[in-house]
C-alpha cells in the first residue's frame, strides 16, 4: 500500500487554484528534481494544458546530475512547457526566471500578469517568490504545509506572483512515487513512520547508490538487507539502548534526514526508464519519454 496524504487543506487548496485559473497567465510548477515525474500534479498536467508553463526542477543541487539531464529532456519535449533545473539556495537563475515571466503572454490591459506558482508541499515555491520579489514577503520552512493561502506578491513590474500551499493529489497511483515523496520530505512525517520511508530508501540506495552508503556509512560489506544497513547505520551514529539493543526508529530518522540533507550524496530516486518500467500500462507517458529521449 501506497503513502496517501490528502487533508481537507489541501483540497480546499486545489479548489482554490482551479477557480483562479481562468485569470492565470503564466503557471511555474515547482517539482522536486530528485523525482521529477512523482512530483508532478497529474492535476495540474490536466487543467493547465493551455496555459504557458514554467517547469522547474527544483533542489537540483541534491539531485544526480546525470539523472537530471534526461528529465530536463523528457519535459522539455512536452509542447509549451518551458523546464530549467535550479538550486534556489543560490539566486543566479532568477534573472533568467523573471525573463521568461516577462516574454511568456501578453500583458492584459490595464492590469498585471497573473503568474500562479504551484507544487507538492516543500519544494520551494515560498522561496521563489521571495527571491523573485527580492525581499522575504512569504513564509518558508524546511517542512511539509508551511503556507496555508494563497498570497500574492505584486513584483511592480508588470508581475503579480500568487504563492499557493503545496498540494498532493487525492490518489498516487504508483506506491513508489508515494515513498519518493515521503522520502524528499513532501509528506508530514506524523503520516508515515521514518522506519517505514527509511526501508524503502535503503533498498533503493543499496541497489542505485552503494558506494554512496559505504563512503557515508564507513561500511565494509554492504549488509544483506535493509534492516541490517539501518542497524549497522544506527551502530555508526550511537543509536543504542539498554543491553546493546539498535534504537531503529532513531537510526531510520538519522538516516533520512542525512539523506534530505544532501550529506549522503546527490541523488536522484528515479529516472524515466524506471518510471516507464512501473507505469508501462500508461502508455501516453511512456511514449513520450521515449520520444525525448530516442
Ligand atoms: N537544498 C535546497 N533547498 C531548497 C531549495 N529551494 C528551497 N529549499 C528549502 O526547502 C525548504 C522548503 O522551502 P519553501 O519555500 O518553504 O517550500 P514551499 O514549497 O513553499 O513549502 P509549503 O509552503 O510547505 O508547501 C526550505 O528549507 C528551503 O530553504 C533548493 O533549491 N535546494
Ligand atoms: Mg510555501
Amino acid at each position: 500500500m501506497g503513502i496517501q496524504w490528502y487533508p481537507g487543506h489541501m483540497h480546499k487548496a486545489t479548489k482554490a487554484m482551479i477557480e483562479l485559473l481562468p485569470q492565470v497567465d503564466i503557471i511555474i510548477e515547482l517539482v522536486d528534481a530528485r523525482a521529477p515525474y512523482s512530483s508532478s500534479n497529474p492535476v495540474i498536467e490536466k487543467i493547465a494544458k493551455e496555459k504557458e508553463r514554467i517547469k522547474i526542477l527544483n533542489k537540483n543541487d541534491l539531485a544526480d546530475p546525470n539523472i537530471t539531464a534526461l528529465w530536463h529532456k523528457v519535459f522539455n519535449n512536452t509542447d509549451g512547457v518551458r523546464t530549467l533545473a535550479c538550486d534556489l539556495r543560490t539566486k543566479d537563475q532568477i534573472p533568467q526566471i523573471l525573463d521568461l515571466c516577462c516574454s511568456l503572454s501578453a500583458n492584459k490591459i490595464g492590469r498585471s500578469k497573473l503568474v500562479l506558482v504551484v507544487g507538492i508541499p516543500n519544494v520551494g515555491k515560498s522561496t521563489l517568490i521571495n527571491a523573485m520579489a527580492g525581499r522575504r514577503v512569504a513564509l518558508t520552512g524546511n517542512e511539509p504545509a508551511v503556507t496555508k493561502g494563497q498570497q500574492r506578491v505584486n513584483l511592480g513590474n508588470g508581475i503579480m506572483l500568487v504563492d499557493t500551499p503545496g498540494i498532493l493529489w487525492g490518489k498516487v497511483e504508483n506506491e513508489s512515487s508515494s515513498f519518493r515523496l515521503a522520502v524528499t520530505g513532501a509528506i508530514k512525517n506524523t503520516v508515515v513512520t521514518y522506519e517505514e520511508v527509511a526501508i524503502f530508501a535503503a533498498k533503493y540506495l543499496m541497489d542505485n547508490y552503494p558506494k554512496h552508503l559505504k563512503q557515508r556509512f564507513i561500511l565494509g560489506d554492504m549488509p544483506s538487507t535493509e534492516l541490517d544497513l539501518i542497524d549497522q547505520i544506527g551502530v555508526r551514529r550511537g543509536c543504542l539502548r539498554a543491553r546493546g539493543k539498535i534504537d531503529r526508529e532513531r537510526a531510520a530518522t538519522i538516516f533520512i534526514n542525512e539523506l534530505r540533507s544532501g550529506a549522503v550524496g546527490k541523488i536522484s530516486f528515479e529516472t524515466p526508464d524506471l518510471i516507464v518500467k512501473e507505469l508501462c500500462h500508461l502508455t501516453t507517458f511512456t511514449t513520450e519519454v521515449k520520444g525525448a529521449l530516442e
